[in-house]
């Protein structure tokens, strides 16, 4: 469960709140895209799929949510929550309509998906109508997540095309489980990018360029601190 202390906490440079830089409710009712990630770093991939989703779905806002201690992936393999937000703060910063969330990464516990969902409904009073945004491989492994017949009643998902995953593919490696889990399940058609996070850290490794693989601020961030280079 998300640590409830983050949501008024002191950082080094001030007081900060967790709903700081959080789209405002006001008296409407807010319809988001939550699109949560290890982002270890974020590309365009995704902010091609976070665009292509508000577009789409008429999203008022996309909150990004980098995973803090994320449940599914070794921790000591993952790089420091601080990095990949500043990452995400970076790639987001002309967009309008994109936020990041602290959220998970002030969590001292591992989050799941259905504890911040319940955050973010609790935060808006209910005033909220929430998307989980992610790609079709995370559906695959969907009913491992916690609570996910909660989650996905509670909020449904956007789950866009990815090179390698077909929704048919899907269908018949899910088997009984796909039919239920894809009621609450919209499908988004996106330009394919082969583009994974682990392809830009093996190709930083390689001293390879990733110009263009995601933005230019992000590029210039991982050579500033030197990350992927084994
Ligand atoms: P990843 O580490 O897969 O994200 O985590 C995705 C989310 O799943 C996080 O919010 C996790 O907390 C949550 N999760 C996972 C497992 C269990 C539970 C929750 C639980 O609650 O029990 P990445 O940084 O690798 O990628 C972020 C998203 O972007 C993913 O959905 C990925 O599929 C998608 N993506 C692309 N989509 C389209 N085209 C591309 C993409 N590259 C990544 N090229």
């Amino acid at each position: 469960m998300c640590d409830a202390a983050v949501v008024d906490k002191y950082i080094p440079w001030g007081r900060i709140s967790m709903s700081f830089l959080l789209p405002k409710a006001g008296n409407k009712e807010l319809t988001m895209g939550l699109m949560g990630g290890t982002f270890d770093p974020i590309h365009i991939g995704h902010l091609v799929t976070a665009e292509e989703a508000r577009q789409q779905f008429k999203l008022d806002h996309v909150v990004f949510m980098p995973a803090g201690n994320p449940p599914h992936k070794d921790e000591a393999a993952i790089t420091p929550a601080e990095h990949r937000y500043l990452m995400n703060m970076l790639a987001v910063v002309d967009n309008p309509y994109f936020t990041v969330s602290r959220l998970e990464i002030d969590s001292q516990q591992p989050c799941y998906t259905i504890d911040t969902v319940r955050r973010f409904y609790d935060l808006y009073n209910g005033n909220l109508k929430l998307f989980f945004i992610t790609g079709a491989d995370a559906i695959l492994d969907i009913t491992s997540w916690k609570d996910y017949k909660e989650l996905l009643a509670s909020c449904p998902f956007i789950a866009a095309s990815r090179p390698g995953y077909s929704f048919d593919k899907l269908k018949i490696i899910m088997g009984s489980a796909f039919a239920e889990v894809m009621q609450r399940v919209h499908l988004l058609e996106i330009p394919a990018m082969a583009i994974s996070s682990t392809f830009i850290r093996r190709r930083v490794a390689e001293n390879r360029t990733i110009r263009y693989l995601t933005p230019e601020s992000v590029e210039q961030y991982i050579y500033k601190n030197n990350l992927y280079i084994r």
